[in-house]
């Protein structure tokens, strides 16, 4: 019924039309498409996807179309520290997606009991009244990596590409927050996007604390990597929380509510919460005690130039690349081992473009011919790490257990 060149033409057509996709043809040809795509075997049971382009997005990999939950193909890490626009994940959680959105009507409401000068801001008043700053950060799913948990938890099974490292422009929220005259009983700020829920369980709307918030590192972004964002990806204007996950940065940024008490709504008193404790772990199989909402990223590394169960060349000199990151500290080591943990040396660090951003490793090897067990592992500025096995918790969110790369050289 479809073909490629069906997908080729939505593409095109979204070239020439921008946002106009959503409600249009370009999400009618988007579902078309999903029987003629190539499909991927995740790294774990029952993980057969398919690979679908969405509008301003190559080939992902599928979770769900709808709402669109895409995950970046592992290898496109190993391309460079910037994760492309259009290899960027997608999440979203309710399916009612904003209709075409007018980024010269797009306005930002800011109000809230503890606001004492409500006012709203256009892009245009975004993008000149206020400074401009920089950051490159990491954007990264609670949920990535949720596959592997053993045993399963529910939720969306995940790979381990629910994450990218962008480099964003837009203004601090402290600069927009100082014209709302906020009351000494500031509690909290609230976030909610264009999305809406069509189905129960309610718009998404987050928050963070009020000293988090007017930190001067959140921010409210605009370009992604020199470019707009794309739509999936927030478009126009987003909420940028440099070291935290993803679930806070929120996309297609509508309303900002400066309130004098705790929220309370779901996403952040139910949803996106993790044990309270030292480890955010509970043993595997077993409920927390008591929960907190889930906040910083902890530390992780990947090796990216070489999969698992890859077959090297015995005598030849291999060159092994990957990335690490943190919750903002930065990155200060990144031990590896060829045995599977038992010695452990230092990798060469690459350029650091920022404490929040993707790090890059890098270390050599020649191998003789046998069996090669890659582990790499972390440690930050504050010297937190990684744990050698993997921890667990009931909503499978956080996973930063030590990574195994299995090598064999012929
Ligand atoms: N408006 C809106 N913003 C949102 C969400 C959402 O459902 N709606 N999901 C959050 C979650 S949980 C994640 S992981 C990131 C994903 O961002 P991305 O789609 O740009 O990769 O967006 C966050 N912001
Ligand atoms: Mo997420």
């Amino acid at each position: 019924m479809f073909n490629h060149d069906t997908k080729k033409l939505s593409r095109r057509r979204l070239l020439s039309d921008g946002a106009a996709w959503v409600a249009g043809a370009g999400l009618g040809s988007v579902a078309g498409t999903a029987c003629a795509t190539d499909s991927i075997d995740m790294p774990f049971a029952n993980g057969r996807r398919h690979m679908i382009a969405f509008p301003e997005k190559r080939e992902l990999i599928v979770l769900t179309t709808r709402p669109p939950q895409l995950e970046t193909p592992f290898e496109v890490f190993n391309e460079g520290l910037i994760t492309p626009n259009d290899a960027f994940f997608v999440r979203y959680h309710n399916n009612g997606l904003p209709p075409p959105i007018d980024s010269d009507k797009h306005l930002i409401k800011i109000g809230g009991n503890a606001c004492g000068k409500p006012f709203e801001l256009s892009m245009l008043e975004l993008k000149t009244q206020f400074k401009p700053v920089e950051v490159v950060a990491v954007k990264q799913c609670s949920g990535n990596s949720r596959g592997f948990f053993s045993p399963r938890t529910t939720g969306g099974q995940l790979g381990n590409g629910a994450m990218g490292n962008a480099h964003w422009l837009g203004v601090p929220l402290k600069d927009i927050l100082a014209r709302a005259e906020i009351s000494d009983k500031a509690r909290q700020v609230t976030f909610q996007g264009l999305d809406f829920a069509l189905m129960g369980g309610g718009d998404f709307v987050k928050a963070l604390d009020i000293h988090h918030a007017i930190d001067g590192e959140v921010m409210v972004a605009y370009q992604m990597n020199g470019a707009e964002l794309p739509f999936l990806n927030g478009f126009p204007v987003a909420l940028i929380v440099p070291g935290y996950f993803g679930t806070y940065w929120i996309k297609h940024l509508s309303r900002i509510e400066v309130i004098d008490h705790e929220f309370d709504g779901f996403w952040m008193k139910t949803g996106y919460r993790v044990p309270d404790n030292d480890c955010a772990c509970t043993e595997p199989g077993k409920n927390a005690a008591s929960t907190r909402p889930i906040s910083r990223l902890n530390v992780r590394s990947f090796i990216t130039s070489h999969k698992d169960g890859a077959r090297i060349a015995a005598g030849q000199a291999q060159e092994v690349r990957g990335i690490a990151f943190d919750g903002g500290q930065g990155i200060r080591e990144v031990a590896y081992s060829l045995d599977g943990g038992q010695s452990w040396r230092g990798a060469h660090l690459s350029e650091d473009i920022g404490r929040f951003s993707f790090r890059e490793f890098k270390f050599g090897f020649t191998p003789d011919p046998g069996a090669y067990d890659l582990r790499v592992r972390a440690f930050n500025r504050s010297g937190q790490s990684q744990p050698l096995e993997a921890l667990w918790n009931p909503s499978g969110y956080m996973r930063n257990g030590v990574e195994s790369i299995k090598l064999t050289a012929v």
